[in-house]
């Protein structure tokens, strides 16, 4: 198939470009290396060195991969969308290219001005090119588990039936997001399920959980292959940072009281999943979610889970309680479904396979890299959203 992997060059873009390549797909991918330069802003940068997009594409070629294609310019920028659509007729499209981090969108105005208008413009840009090139594609979105928030009640996989005064009707399911990156992701949904029903597109939203590893065949061919690995107070995800802190003797920052539970998945399984969805595509006119995550904790559970790991290792792991930078519930109910993705034939990868010889011995390997300044929150989003330039 004819596949656009938008944000190729991003944690997740990028494996995936090579895994779809790996499976003889002509794949394009879309990046306007926002996210290298969104780094530069926090003082932020990969755990484990990246070469560029274009090195990378070259290795790969030189490898003697299915070569990949690629096509710098920004998803915002409608011309250039229609372009790439025009030139590339893509079957399918895979949308990682937007902002990705709460903790950014929650800085100040202007960040949560850039992370709403990128993703949201971008999405529409990407929907008005399907609609008016490719209305037969398929568009894999990736959306997040936490559109949904932590309600008091099960979690469905996007819909939900309700029984009002003696009528009921399935709808979506409500959305109580918790920072503006998680709220862009809602409005896209929005976007998304709206052109569906008007214009008759098809599209599947990947209601994702939060992702770890770096870990795939194809990055393990040649280390100038690899993926980012982040681990700052910005853009670092909570497993990262944990097996971070772990590596360097720095207290493992649990916010808060560690109550809050979330989905989480292997890398693996997010290529996994993506390929599922490729070859199982909505229907046309359809708008169909999928809760794409394999396992969940509590996020003191797995602070204890790395430290447990770490000391088998013979580190000496402690565990800290830090105050909370952000707006979220500590202690909550939480079950969340996801079954749609297994009944295609996930077949997960388990945290208890790769924390040892996967996460731990990839950041043991590059611990001398680590800033230890990025480690504690350095950003509250309790203080209220500074104005510039006071909030940096
Ligand atoms: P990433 O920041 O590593 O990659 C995103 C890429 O998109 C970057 O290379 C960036 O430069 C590019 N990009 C952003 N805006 C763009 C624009 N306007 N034009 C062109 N390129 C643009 O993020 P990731 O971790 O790979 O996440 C990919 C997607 O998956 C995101 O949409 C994210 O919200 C979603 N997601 C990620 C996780 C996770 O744990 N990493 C979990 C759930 C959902
Ligand atoms: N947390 C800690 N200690 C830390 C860092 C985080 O306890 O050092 C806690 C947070 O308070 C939060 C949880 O861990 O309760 C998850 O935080 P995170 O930074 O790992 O994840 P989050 O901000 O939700 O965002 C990440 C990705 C985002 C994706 C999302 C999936 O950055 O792109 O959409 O995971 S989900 O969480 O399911 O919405």
């Amino acid at each position: 198939m004819k596949i656009l992997v938008l944000g190729g060059d991003g944690y997740l873009g990028w494996p995936t470009a090579m895994y779809l390549a790996n499976r003889d797909h002509d794949v394009t991918v879309v990046d306007n290396f926002a996210r290298r330069l969104w780094d530069h802003e926090i003082g932020a940068s990969s755990l484990i060195p990246i070469l560029s997009l274009q090195e990378r594409v070259n290795l790969w070629k030189d490898l003697g991969k299915k070569p990949i294609n690629m096509q710098v310019g920004d998803i915002t920028d409608k011309a250039f969308i229609d372009q790439v659509f025009t030139a590339t007729q893509p079957q399918a499209i895979v949308h990682y290219g937007e902002h990705r981090s709460a903790p950014f969108s929650m800085l100040s105005h202007r960040h949560a001005v850039i992370t709403q208008v990128n993703n949201v413009v971008g999405t529409l840009n990407i929907l008005f090119a399907m609609r008016d090139i490719v209305p037969e594609a398929h568009l894999v979105k990736l959306g997040t588990m936490g559109e949904y928030g932590t309600p008091n009640i099960d979690i469905e996989e996007g819909f939900i039936e309700i029984h009002h005064n003696g009528r009921s009707d399935v709808l979506p399911y409500p959305k109580q997001a918790g920072s503006f990156y998680h709220l862009s992701k809602v409005h896209d949904s929005n976007n998304i399920m709206m052109v569906c029903r008007a214009w008759g597109l098809r599209s599947t939203d990947l209601n994702q959980g939060v992702v770890y590893g770096v870990h795939t065949e194809e990055a393990a061919l040649h280390p100038g292959l690899a993926t980012r690995f982040d681990y700052d107070d910005v853009w670092g995800t909570v497993l990262n940072r944990y097996c971070v802190q772990a590596a360097i003797n720095h207290p493992l920052t649990v916010y808060g009281k560690g109550g809050q539970t979330r989905g989480f998945l292997d890398i693996r399984d997010t290529l996994q999943c993506v390929e599922l969805a490729i070859k199982n595509p909505a229907e046309m006119g359809e708008y169909r979610v999928f809760n794409q995550f394999t396992e969940q904790f509590l996020v003191r559970e797995l602070a204890e889970k790395v430290a447990e790991a770490a000391t088998k290792l013979g580190w000496d792991p402690i565990i800290e309680n830090v105050t909370n930078p952000r707006f979220e519930l500590e202690e909550h109910y939480y079950n969340a479904k996801h079954t749609q993705l297994m009944d295609l034939g996930l077949e997960p990868y388990y945290l208890s396979e790769t924390l040892i010889d996967g996460l731990l011995a990839t950041v043991r390997d590059h611990a001398d890299q680590v800033n230890r300044r990025l480690l504690y929150p350095g950003h509250s989003w309790k203080q209220g959203m500074l104005e510039e330039p006071e909030d940096r």
